[in-house]
């Protein structure tokens, strides 16, 4: 069915998804419409037979504040919400979705991160940050506990103390420490911006791409896994890995001194 986006831009090319969250004024904040919208673009992606990756990134000056604190207006006296809700309707499955994809999923922190939308980013498997961006664990403030798998990934990424003191005072962290932590992978000057996205989509497009979703599927598997267990996966994936058209090439490129010309088979 076709789906009309409001909240998001989509675009697919060369096998490339593009999301950016489309709410400036509100820095991206997350609505009803928008996860309506997440939702119907993971449809469209994990429906492909051709796809190769994933971008996500924000309009304006923001990436995203987190959940949309004008939909959480105060309840009539004797009523109460219940936020165990929105998280296992609308961000647990995002979350899930994306770690899931069998693709890469490249996120570029164009502006502030903030609450839920430090997670949204934190569930893609790279992160690009321009150096004005800051990444916000802006629960507490507001009395919350960091949620959407903030809890799950910061201290895995950054340590205990960094994870504790970032999520406990709310403080920003700017985009060149976040580096520094290997809470991203990059932090790089706003004005590349969109060269780094164009050169990303382009290795995307081109790269092996099942020898990426086994690179994924095997480092997501590390955060559970004994030695023992991780090396049987590395095994099973190489072994498939072994008999694809892109391995064959990637040979043969080798042998002849060329690049390869991977068709993600
Ligand atoms: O509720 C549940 O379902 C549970 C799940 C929760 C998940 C969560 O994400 S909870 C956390 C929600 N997010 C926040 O608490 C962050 C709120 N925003 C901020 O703290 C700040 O805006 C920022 C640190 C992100 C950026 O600060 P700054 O000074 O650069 O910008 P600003 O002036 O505060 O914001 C610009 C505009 O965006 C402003 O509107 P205005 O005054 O120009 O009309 C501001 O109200 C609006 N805005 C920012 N964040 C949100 C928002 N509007 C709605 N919801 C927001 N989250």
């Amino acid at each position: 069915m076709e789906h009309t986006y409001q909240h998001i831009r989509f675009s697919y090319e060369d096998g490339v998804g593009h999301i950016m969250l489309n709410r400036p004024d509100t820095l991206n904040s997350f609505t009803e419409i928008m996860h309506a919208d997440l939702r119907a673009a993971l449809d469209f992606l994990e429906a492909r037979n051709d796809l190769r990756g994933l971008i996500l990134t924000g309009t304006g000056r923001g990436f995203c504040a987190g959940q949309d604190l004008s939909e959480r207006k105060p309840l009539p006296p004797g009523e109460k919400r219940d936020l165990s809700l929105g998280l296992k309707h609308h961000y647990e499955p995002l979350v899930k979705r994306l770690k899931a994809l069998p693709v890469p999923v490249v996120c570029f922190v164009n502006g502030v991160a903030a609450g839920a939308g430090v997670s949204l980013a934190l569930a893609c498997d790279l992160i690009y940050a321009v150096q004005s961006a800051r990444f916000v664990q802006a629960f507490t403030r507001i009395g919350l506990l960091p949620d959407a798998g903030a809890t799950y990934a910061w201290p895995r990424l950054v340590g205990w103390q960094r994870a504790m003191g970032a999520s406990l005072f709310a403080e920003p962290v700017p985009a060149a420490t976040a580096e520094q932590w290997g809470l991203i992978w990059r932090c790089i000057p706003d004005e590349d911006l969109d060269a780094t996205m164009q050169s990303v989509h382009t290795r995307l497009a081109s790269g092996a791409t099942l020898a990426y979703a086994a690179t994924k599927q095997a480092l997501n598997a590390a955060a559970d896994n004994t030695l023992g267990e991780q090396m049987a996966l590395e095994s099973d994936l190489q072994k498939a890995l072994g008999l694809t058209s892109d391995y064959l090439e990637g040979m043969q490129a080798f042998a002849e001194k060329r690049a390869p010309r991977f068709t993600g088979h």
